[in-house]
């Protein structure tokens, strides 16, 4: 039981309130489609906004409430804040790794700005506010081998450098305002639902989607590159835990959360117990081996183990079977 300030400077009884209300902006990517049935089974589809500078489909309108809100339009995060009664917002929009080298402008305008406009609304309305982080914001000289939470972060694209802002800046409205911003640094996800955009981790789902369809995929990067990943399941299940933790029990505003590592030809190995897939590799560095291996072969995530619970369930042949079943359940 606690009391919270509301943005109007009455007090109301957060206790009182059984099922948070949700705002998740990016809610069409990778991770808002599966957060956001989780939610809605846990919360009530009702409780539950996505948002998305995309189209939504037929099945994402029917699924609960959907409307179009582009990140960087301060005006229309606050109003569906406001005209919503949000407890929450995840904040979810973000370009990620390979793209981010493309086009760094944008990535900076929307990871940047789209960041400080959510602080800002999260700031003014009391709310709980997450943003993910990223195993990007960590560099070569952070060390490979199990990473920790607490280490020199250098990172090399812009992306990770847009993601060490978001963890000090998450950091700073908590210190300065009470900001309840909570954070984590994700490795690769892989899920069946949606495609990764631009990510240097995507190759790891293209994999599966090319051996269902029987095609050579040229990977870009190297086969013996480790790199930490973990299935969606993990993810959003970890992610519902972490949300939910008493803020009591959080001693870091920013935790590395971790699954397995796999190099691309442990994959393949995985995917060929249970078909064929032909690949090849791309010759020299391409953008994604150069970002790849600048990032850690493994993370520690004690810290989130100890402080709120974290744990994994799915192992790299546990998700291969997994995402044999319901790569075409989810596109048939
Ligand atoms: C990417 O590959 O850019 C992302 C990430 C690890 O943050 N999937």
């Amino acid at each position: 039981t606690s009391f919270l300030r509301s943005s109007a400077g009455a007090l109301r009884f957060a206790s009182a309130k059984k099922n948070p209300k949700i705002l998740i902006t990016g809610g069409l990517g990778q991770i808002g489609t599966d957060l956001s049935i989780i939610l809605r089974k846990k919360y009530g589809a009702e409780n539950v906004i996505v948002t998305d500078i995309n189209k939504a489909s037929d099945s994402v309108l029917q699924a609960g409430p959907f409307f179009h809100c582009n990140s960087l339009e301060s005006g229309r995060l606050e109003q569906l804040v406001v005209d919503n009664n949000v407890d929450w917002i995840l904040h979810l929009s973000a370009i990620m790794s390979v793209l981010g080298e493309k086009i760094p402008h944008q990535c900076m305008d929307l990871n940047i700005d789209g960041l400080r406009i959510a602080l800002e609304v999260a700031r003014k309305h009391n709310l709980r506010i997450f943003a993910p982080s990223t195993m990007a914001v960590f560099g070569a000289d952070a060390g490979k081998v199990m990473t920790k939470d607490d280490t020199i972060l250098n990172p090399t694209t812009i992306y990770g450098i847009t993601k060490v802002l978001l963890e000090q800046l998450g950091a700073y409205y908590n210190r300065k305002w009470g900001v309840d911003f909570r954070s984590i640094r994700y490795p690769g996800i892989i899920s069946a639902a949606t495609l990764p955009g631009g990510g240097t981790t995507d190759y790891a789902v293209h994999m599966y989607h090319y051996a269902l369809n029987n095609q050579t995929f040229n990977c870009p990067v190297h086969a013996n590159e480790p790199l930490p990943m973990m299935y969606i399941d993990d993810a959003v299940n970890g992610t519902v835990k972490f949300l939910e933790a008493d803020r009591s029990l959080l001693k870091r505003c920013t935790y590395n959360m971790a699954g397995f590592s796999f190099t691309p030809d442990e994959l393949h190995k995985s995917i060929e117990k249970h078909t064929k897939l032909s690949m090849t590799y791309e010759e020299g560095t391409s953008v994604a081996q150069g970002i790849a291996h600048s990032w850690p072969d493994s993370m520690d995530d004690t810290n989130a183990r100890n402080d709120w619970g974290w744990k994994p369930e799915f192992l790299l042949d546990d998700m291969t079977k997994v995402m044999f079943d319901e790569i075409p359940r989810c596109h048939p």
